[in-house]
C-alpha cells in the first residue's frame, strides 16, 4: 500500500456561513441526457487490451428482447460510450405464472476487464462497498427497473441468479440518464492535424466532461469527491475547454469556507447531502489552495472572489512557513503527507521545496494584487528558498537536482524544479535533456497526475517533441489499452497495477488525468 489513511477526528472545522452560501450560489443545473444503450457484447481474450480483456460484439440491443433467460444466464450491455448516470431497464416474462421472485445480479464496469474480477474474492485496503455491483429481487412482472443509485459505467453485467423452473425473464430498453454540470463539445474539437493528438485531446475532454458533476468530482466511479489536487489540474483543464467558471468557483469557495480552526484546508471535501471536509491533510494540497485561485484570477481576474478567499490562501502559507528553516530549506513534520504521487519510493524532500516556490510565486502575484504590503516579506522568502534550492540542491556535476540525506536523483524533483522556474530556460532545458538522457523512460509511476507533470515541465523547457511523445506514449497508450476515458492510474511497465490491491475499485475515469486538453492547448501551436 503506497498511501495511509488518516483518522483526525479530533481536528474541528469552521464553517463560515457567507462562504457556503456563495458556494451554493454556483451550485449547477445539471444537464440530463437519455443515452440508449447500443449492443450485446461478450467479453474476449486480447492481449492488446488492458488485462488481455477485450469485447466482441454478439448482436444489436434489439436482440436482447428475444433473449429468454434463466439461472446462471447472463448478458453484458454495451452503452457505446462511457456513463455517468442511472441506469433503467424494462423486465418481463414468458412461460408460467411467476411462482417465485426474480433475482438479479447488476454488475457495472468502466472497462471490461472490471468484469473479470469477482467481488468476494477483494481484498484491498479500500472500501469493498466501491464495487459497482447490486443484487435485486423483483416479486412482480412485468417491471421498469429504475435504480436510484448513481453509477460511471459504459458496460452493465447482468446475471440471473434465478427465475424457476417454469418462467424466464425478458430485458429490453437499456438506458442511462447521464448527467454532468456541462454539455458536450462535440465537433467543437481543435484539429492538432495528428489524428492520434486529435483522438488523445478528444478522450481528454470526455473525462473532463464526465467528472464535472455538483463539483469537480476525481472520479465519478471513486472517490466521488472533490479533491484539491485534482482541482487545480481540472480547472485548467477547463479553462482550455468549457470555461465553466462557476464550478471553480464553487469548489474555491467549498474549500475556502470549511477550514480546520488552525487554518489549514483539508485534502477533499464531501459534498454528497452536507458539506463536510474530510479530517485528511496534505501539504501540497493544501498550498494549491493558493495556486488554484491564483489561476482563476489569471484567466478571470475576479476581484469579488479572491477577496473573498485572499485570507484563506494567506493562510496556507503562513502555517506552512513555519516549516521553512533559517537556510532556507522547507521540511513540513513527516506526519503531515506531501503527497507529490501514490509511489512512496522516492525521496520527496526537494520535490516539496519545489511546490513551496512554485505556490510562494503565485502567491505573491496574489499578494501583489491585493496590495498587501507582506509581499515583501514574501518576496525575501522566496528567494531564500530559491537560493536553498540552487546552492544545497543542486548538483553541478550532474547537472541534476538531488533529493534527501542520500543525494537521490529522481524525476519529480527536476521536474517540479522546472516548473517552479527555479533556473532560468536555458537552464531548465538542460535539466530536462539531462532527465531524459537519465531517467526516461519514466519508471516507478503509476499516475497521470505525476505524468502531467512531466509532461508539462517537457513542454515548459521547449522540449515540445519529447512532450508529444511522452504523450502519445503514455495516454495514447491507454487509448490503445481500450480507454473511452482516461484512468485514475496506469503504470505502462504494469499495466494491470492497482494501487489498491484489485483494479475492481480503480477509476476509469479520472479528472486528474484529463490534462493533455490543458497541454495542447497551451503548448501545442495550433495551425
Ligand atoms: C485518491 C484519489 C484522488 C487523489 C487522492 C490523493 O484517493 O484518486 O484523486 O487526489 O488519492
Amino acid at each position: 500500500m503506497g498511501f495511509k489513511f488518516q483518522i483526525n477526528d479530533d481536528v474541528k472545522f469552521n464553517h463560515n456561513m457567507d462562504l457556503l452560501t456563495k458556494a451554493d450560489n454556483y451550485k449547477p443545473e445539471l444537464h440530463i441526457t437519455k443515452v440508449k444503450a447500443k449492443s450485446i457484447v461478450e467479453l474476449n481474450e486480447d492481449p492488446t487490451k488492458l488485462e488481455g480483456v477485450g469485447i466482441k460484439r454478439i448482436g444489436g440491443i434489439n436482440d436482447l428482447s428475444k433473449m429468454k433467460l434463466t439461472r446462471d444466464d447472463q448478458v453484458i450491455i454495451d452503452m457505446g460510450e462511457h456513463c455517468v448516470g442511472k441506469f433503467n431497464l424494462h423486465l418481463s416474462h414468458i412461460g408460467s405464472p411467476m411462482d417465485s421472485p426474480l433475482a438479479l445480479k447488476i454488475k457495472f464496469a468502466e472497462m471490461p476487464n472490471e468484469l473479470t474480477y469477482k467481488s468476494e474474492d477483494y481484498d484491498g485496503w479500500l472500501s469493498k462497498a466501491w464495487i459497482q455491483e447490486e443484487v435485486i429481487h423483483l416479486d412482480q412482472l412485468p417491471a421498469d427497473l429504475n435504480l436510484t443509485r448513481r453509477y460511471a459505467f459504459r458496460y452493465v453485467q447482468i446475471s440471473v441468479i434465478d427465475t424457476s423452473p417454469k418462467w424466464q425473464v425478458m430485458l429490453s430498453e437499456p438506458y442511462a440518464t447521464i448527467t454532468s454540470s456541462v454539455t458536450s463539445l462535440e465537433g467543437k474539437w481543435p484539429d492538432f492535424h495528428d489524428d492520434e493528438l486529435n483522438e488523445i485531446y478528444k478522450v481528454g475532454v470526455k473525462t473532463l466532461h464526465d467528472c464535472m458533476q455538483d463539483v469537480f468530482e476525481d472520479g465519478p466511479k471513486r472517490d466521488r469527491r472533490l479533491w484539491l489536487g485534482d482541482l487545480r489540474l481540472q480547472a485548467l483543464a477547463n479553462y482550455s475547454t468549457f470555461d465553466n467558471q462557476a464550478l471553480v468557483k464553487r469548489c474555491l469557495y467549498l474549500f475556502g469556507a470549511m477550514t480546520a480552526t488552525d487554518g489549514r484546508i483539508s485534502a477533499n471535501v464531501f459534498t454528497n447531502q452536507e458539506y463536510v471536509p474530510d479530517d485528511t491533510f496534505m501539504y501540497d494540497y493544501s498550498l494549491f489552495f493558493i495556486t488554484t485561485l491564483a489561476d482563476f484570477e489569471d484567466q478571470h481576474n475576479d476581484m469579488e472572489l479572491l477577496s473573498d478567499l485572499y485570507l484563506v490562501a494567506k493562510k496556507q502559507w503562513e502555517v506552512m512557513e513555519g516549516f521553512i528553516s533559517e537556510e532556507g530549506m522547507v521540511k513540513p513534520p513527516k506526519e503531515y503527507t506531501v503527497f507529490v504521487d501514490w509511489s512512496t519510493k522516492f525521496d520527496k524532500s526537494t520535490a516539496t521545496q519545489a511546490i513551496t516556490i512554485y505556490a510562494i510565486k503565485k502567491l505573491i502575484k496574489l499578494t501583489t494584487q491585493m496590495d498587501d504590503p507582506v509581499v515583501n516579506h514574501y518576496q525575501e522568502l522566496c528567494n531564500k528558498l530559491v537560493s536553498y534550492a540552487k546552492s544545497e540542491l543542486f548538483d553541478e556535476d550532474q547537472g541534476l537536482f538531488i533529493s534527501g540525506d542520500q543525494r537521490e536523483v529522481n524525476i519529480a524533483s527536476q521536474v517540479w524544479m522546472v516548473l517552479a522556474d527555479v533556473l532560468d530556460m536555458q537552464e531548465s532545458k538542460e535539466v530536462m535533456k539531462k532527465a531524459l538522457a537519465t531517467l526516461f523512460p519514466v519508471k516507478g509511476i503509476a499516475t497521470p497526475y505525476m505524468y502531467h507533470h512531466i509532461d508539462e515541465a517537457l513542454f515548459k523547457s521547449g522540449l515540445s517533441d519529447e512532450a508529444i511523445k511522452l504523450m502519445k506514449g503514455y495516454w495514447g497508450k491507454m487509448i490503445d489499452l481500450g480507454a473511452d476515458t482516461y484512468w485514475e492510474a496506469f503504470e505502462p511497465e504494469k499495466p494491470n497495477y492497482s494501487p489498491y490491491g484489485s483494479p475492481i475499485v480503480n477509476s476509469y475515469c479520472h479528472a486528474w488525468s484529463c490534462t493533455p486538453v490543458y497541454l495542447l492547448k497551451k503548448y501545442f501551436n495550433l495551425k
